[in-house]
Order: structure tokens, then sequence, then C-alpha cells
């Protein structure tokens, strides 16, 4: 399995992010990738598909029954985001007062009955295989939150082990960190070391999307402040400036 994804410089890849267990949005944007599916392109969906803030309304299961079915599609890329990692790793990850690891545990015995923990192993198992970050020809690395705080090329994680997803710096920190706990350079340096201009990452709730330093697009695809946004992005076009990419933002109607 390859860990550190690159998208061929042909086509369109639309990037969607943290679905966070929203049904109705989506299969809005199901109905969307299905149709770039058709054509050749390719998706990538930046993690957090699962746990959502209103329980009674999580459609986290059956989105990711969906999604490990897409997965067979080589054109269909779902990256690790730190909700799904927190099942591998057994971490309790929290939303105001719930738990939302437990949340989840509880669907699963409520949908399953006995066999909750089969199943929650089958999707322990899946969420290993993911992997953590697409690059594409025209100088874009998306993953799921970061950077990280050290600097050196991505490609090493090709290799996690079991304990990586707790104590790997590098990959913690891709799944983890957010803005304001990063610095300019750090920034800088990251994609100097991956050889990209710019980075795509959700993770971040804002009003759909938000530019940081220049050079990181925040997208809010659902779980927002406001709008919901994804993007559109061109796989064939040369990308000199952050409006390059920000005229790709669509938001979802
Ligand atoms: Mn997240």
């Amino acid at each position: 399995m390859r860990r550190i994804i690159n998208l061929p410089p042909q086509g369109k890849a639309l990037i969607i992010t943290d679905l966070h267990g929203n049904l109705e949005d989506y299969q809005k944007y199901q109905k969307l990738w299905d149709h770039y599916l058709e054509e050749g392109h390719n998706i990538v969906l930046t993690g957090d598909l699962i746990h959502s803030t209103s329980p009674e309304k999580d459609g986290s299961v059956d989105m990711l029954e969906s999604v490990m079915d897409y997965c067979q599609c080589e054109n269909f890329h779902f990256l690790l985001g730190n909700h799904e990692c927190c099942h591998i790793i057994g971490k309790h990850i929290y939303k105001g007062l719930s738990n939302q690891k437990e949340d989840f545990e509880e669907q699963l015995k409520i949908k399953f009955g006995y066999r909750w923990v089969e199943k929650l192993d089958e999707y322990v198992e899946f969420f290993k295989t993911l992997p953590f970050a697409v690059k594409t020809c025209n100088g874009v690395i998306i993953s799921h939150g970061g950077p990280p705080q050290d600097f050196t090329s991505l490609e090493e994680l090709e290799c996690v082990t079991e304990d990586d997803y707790i104590f790997n710096e590098k990959l913690t920190g891709l799944l983890w960190r957010r803005e304001f706990q990063y610095t300019e350079d750090e920034l800088e340096l990251f994609l100097e070391h991956n050889q990209s201009r710019f980075h795509v990452v959700g993770h971040s709730p804002v009003d759909g999307f938000k530019v940081s330093y220049d050079k990181q697009l925040i997208l809010s695809s659902s779980y927002s402040r406001g709008r919901k946004a994804y993007l559109e992005l061109d796989l064939e076009i040369k990308l000199e400036k952050m409006s390059n990419l920000t005229k790709l933002i669509r938001l979802l109607e």
C-alpha cells in the first residue's frame, strides 16, 4: 500500500474535507464524485469522514461502508484523519462533552449487535491501510492537517509501523496540527522538502475556506463555520500564486 499518493498530471482532482458523519452532505458530494470518477478524474477525501457532533443523526457508519467500496477504485483516495486514527490507537476524542470514540462504538453496538467488535476490528484494519498525503505534479500537497514540526520529506512515512500512529511526530503532526500551531517558516520548509508550492488541508473548521501564510489553503467541506467549500483542482495548469488555487474553490449548493 502507498502512503503518499502521486496524482497523474492529467485531469482534475476533487478535494473534499471533514464530512464528519453528515450523510446529507455526503450524498451531495457523492453525486458529484460519481460523475468525476466516470470521467477518469481523481477524488481525494482528506479524512475525518466519521464522528458527528450530533450523535442522533450521525451517518458515520453508512458513510464508512460506502467509502470502503469506493476505495476499491484506484482514482479514489481516502486519507487518514485524526478521528479515524483515534480508533487505531484507542485514544478518546471529545467534541464538547461527548466522547466521539465511544459514541461511534455505541452506534456499532446498535447496528451490529454482538458482531460489533468484529466490525470495529474490520474498520480499524481498514484505517491502517489509509494513505497520509496526496501530491500533484503542479505543486500541491494535500493532507488532513499539518504541517508537522520536522521538515524532512514525507516519503519516509511509506514504511510506518503500528507504533508510528502514536509516536511518530511527523505523522501525528500531519494529523493533528492546525492553524496557529505552526509558523510560516515551518510551512515553507515543509513545502520545500516535499517539492510543493501549496498545502491543502481540512481539520480546522473555517467559513468555507481560509488562506494561511499565502501558502496553505484550509477547506471546510461540511463541518464548517458557515459556508461549505471543496476544491476542483485542475492537475494540468500552472499554479504560481494562491489566487490560481482559490479560483478553483467551489461552494456546496
Ligand atoms: Mn481533524
